[in-house]
């Protein structure tokens, strides 16, 4: 069997869930960690036992056992990114959002094209097999026509005004952040489980803290509560703490979902709804093998996940069997196992999000952030 040989661009919260994911494909090798300071790609490499760790991720570039990238960095640094390992023949699977704008994206999805690489955005959420079983029910018309959609993604990291990340900063993270960084997951998803585009949107955005205090060292993803008061300095807020966004999805369908992290008590809770003319399902990331279907005439049911009992193609993302857990950690896998897939067979499907729906998603996030600005709906070609 040929082994593909890879490098992971960032070693934070991403850098290490990617890292270990890739080592358990068993078809791919990470040779190489990049990051900065580049002691942090030196820990990571150590840890995951990585040949070879950089503080330049240029440096990796023209290298030529690489094959692909993830890069796991700060939105801002995926175009870059991405530009620099494309324009070399490197395979680029980035994280969400794509980009920090449309025009990156699409420059992006260019670039792509014309150096022929294998792209993904990494939309991991997709890949539990609960979800995977809701998209085989919807192709199978079990819901019927989907009429309504509704949903949230929450969380409370971002709370009080001692949290901070990277993302807080539109320079790093692009203009829009709760929209970007968490809605981009619920409209991307929305739209590949019910196989529809969301035409259209109406946004109203709020951002709590207008300042907020920032450590003055640099800190991880979800890692805020470790610091001290006593090491922050203030800073203007020009991102957004929430959101609340009206869809309307296809033809006929309407829906609508809210976007937090300062919603106490809710770690990930990323939900969905959808109610078809002939049932309805609720799924919450934080209860990840269970999934609600709700009916008019007849008791509704909670099912849990079954490879046994799985429709269509959801058992093939499931590597255990029912009652045994598969979580966050496995969704990265089985999206990296049909990436190096398409890598190692050029023709065969393309089962992964691209960077055409990362562009996709980009320019949803610029609607919503454009309906807010003008107070009213904002359609997409
Ligand atoms: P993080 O702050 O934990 O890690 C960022 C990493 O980027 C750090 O290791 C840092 O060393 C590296 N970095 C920064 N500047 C660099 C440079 N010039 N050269 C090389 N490395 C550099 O951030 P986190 O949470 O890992 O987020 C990274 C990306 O992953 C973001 O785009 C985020 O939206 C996405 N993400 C996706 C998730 C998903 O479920 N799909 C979950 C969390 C994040
Ligand atoms: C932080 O909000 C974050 O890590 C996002 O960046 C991820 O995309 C999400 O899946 C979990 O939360």
């Amino acid at each position: 069997m040929r082994k593909i040989k890879t490098a992971v661009i960032g070693s934070g919260f991403m850098g290490k869930v990617h890292t270990e994911a890739i080592r358990r494909l068993g078809n791919v090798d990470v040779v190489a960690v990049a990051a900065s300071p580049a002691r942090d790609a030196r820990l990571v490499a150590h840890h995951f036992d990585v040949p070879h760790s950089t503080g330049n991720w240029k440096s990796l570039i023209e290298d030529p056992e690489v094959e692909a990238v993830h890069l796991c960095t700060p939105n801002a640094l995926h175009y870059p990114m991405a530009k620099a390992f494309m324009e070399h023949g490197k395979h680029v699977l980035c994280e969400k959002p794509l980009a920090v704008s449309s025009a990156e994206a699409a420059e992006m999805v260019k670039l792509a094209k014309e150096h022929k690489v294998v792209n993904a955005t990494n939309h991991n959420l997709r890949y539990y097999p609960v979800v995977q079983h809701v998209r085989a029910m919807i192709e199978a018309g079990e819901l019927g026509e989907v009429l309504v959609v509704q949903g949230t993604y929450s969380q409370d990291w971002l709370l009080y005004d001692t949290d901070y990340n990277w993302r807080i900063e539109a320079r790093d993270n692009g203009p829009s952040r709760v929209v970007g960084d968490i809605g981009s997951h619920w409209m991307d998803m929305i739209q590949h489980l019910t196989g529809l585009r969301i035409t259209a949107v109406c946004a109203d955005l709020q951002t709590f803290h207008k300042t907020r205090k920032k450590p003055k060292g640099s800190i991880e993803t979800f890692a805020g509560k470790k610091l001290s008061p006593e090491d922050y300095e203030e800073i203007p807020v020009l991102t957004e703490d929430f959101a609340s966004v009206l869809v309307r999805l296809g033809d006929r369908a309407r829906g609508a979902y809210t976007v937090s992290q300062v919603s106490a008590g809710n770690k990930n809770r990323f939900q969905f709804e959808i109610y078809g003319t002939k049932c309805g399902v609720k799924w919450n990331q934080e209860v990840p093998d269970e999934l609600w279907i709700g009916h008019r005439n007849m008791p509704n049911q909670v099912i849990m996940k079954d490879p046994s009992l799985l429709s269509g193609r959801a058992p093939g993302y499931a590597d255990l069997p029912g009652g045994h857990s598969e979580g966050y950690d496995d969704t990265h896998k089985q999206l990296f196992k049909r990436f190096y897939n398409r890598i190692l067979h050029p023709h065969s499907p393309i089962e992964f999000p691209t960077f055409e729906d990362g562009l996709r998603g980009m320019k949803l996030i610029e609607a919503v952030m454009e309906s807010h600005a003008r107070q009213g709906w904002v359609e997409l070609g």
